[in-house]
């Protein structure tokens, strides 16, 4: 229950102790951590006061960041998820990546990144032994004139039909649905996968619980992640969305769970059921 909305008269006057918070700062002397510091005090004091914030609200709290940080493991990790369907990753990848004009947009890198996957072939299948439906990715990474980039590094990932990346299935043999491609001369690469399918988030822990208490879901919208390095050029994290999947629109609280999907990043992957670009054996209808 709440308790009545104290009459604003009645709130005790904290300025005092949020500046001498604020103020027990001043000695820090990296001035960007004195800065961020000072001002979390200041927001979170703020944020309590407006909210009247109880005193079992604020240990409830406490409860849900100790329950997050015990469930964190090396492929689980409950504060990148908080930060996620807050939005707050988000932010900070607009922060970062809004201003650069004429590039594919950003994106957020979510949990399932693995550091130096393994190097592969142009044309390779990714999806080892996963079914699904096929797909044949072929792109040319370009940079703010539109020129084709060779020897561009690219790290891909993505999750398998049951919505379970590699680092998730216990039982599996080393990296699959993951690999390193690097540009040719003109700047592409091309690859066999299966189409991606909509997935939720880790649902189990603390935030999953928040989740379904506030009537939200855990879906991510169909996507594909990239970490492209190329020499000279900024690293650019960003996803590819299946035009026409699900979670891409919606109301507020509907769509993708983590609030990651951009319009230029929704792809059209068309249906195909002629012969394959490399002349690959496909049962029925592959998609390009
Ligand atoms: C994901 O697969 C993901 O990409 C993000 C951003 C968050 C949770 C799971
Ligand atoms: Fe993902």
């Amino acid at each position: 229950g709440h308790r009545p909305q104290a009459a604003a008269e009645s709130v005790p006057d904290l300025r005092a102790l949020t500046d001498e918070v604020a103020a027990s700062f001043d000695g820090c002397t990296n001035p960007r951590l004195r800065q961020l510091l000072t001002d979390l005090a200041r927001t979170l004091h703020a944020y309590t006061i407006r909210n009247d914030l109880t005193p079992n609200e604020w240990q409830r709290a406490i409860d849900f960041l100790t329950e997050a940080g015990h469930i964190t493991t090396d492929t689980r990790q409950e504060f990148i998820l908080l930060s996620d369907t807050l939005g707050v990753s988000s932010v900070v990848d607009a922060l970062a990546n809004s201003r650069t004009p004429d590039t594919t947009s950003s994106a957020i890198l979510g949990p399932f990144y693995v550091a130096g996957p393994p190097a592969a072939e142009h044309g390779t299948d990714i999806a080892g032994d996963f079914t699904g439906t096929p797909m044949w990715a072929d792109i040319t990474v370009t940079d703010q004139d539109g020129k084709p980039v060779a020897d561009a590094v690219v790290d891909v990932w993505q999750s398998n039909e049951d919505g379970f990346y590699d680092v998730q299935l216990p039982d599996l043999d080393g990296p699959v649905l993951r690999a390193r491609f690097t540009t040719g001369a003109d700047g592409r690469f091309t690859f066999w996968s299966i189409l991606p399918s909509a997935y939720p988030i880790p649902d189990d822990g603390p935030v999953g619980k928040m989740l379904y208490t506030v009537g939200r879901h855990p879906y991510r919208a169909p996507h594909v992640h990239f970490l492209i390095n190329a020499p000279g050029h900024q690293p650019l994290i960003t996803q590819l969305f299946v035009r026409g999947g699900a979670y891409l629109d919606g109301a507020p609280g509907q769509r993708d769970a983590v609030f990651g999907v951009k319009d230029d990043l929704i792809t059209d992957f068309v249906r195909q059921t002629g012969p394959t670009p490399d002349g690959r054996p496909v049962d029925g209808e592959w998609r390009q």
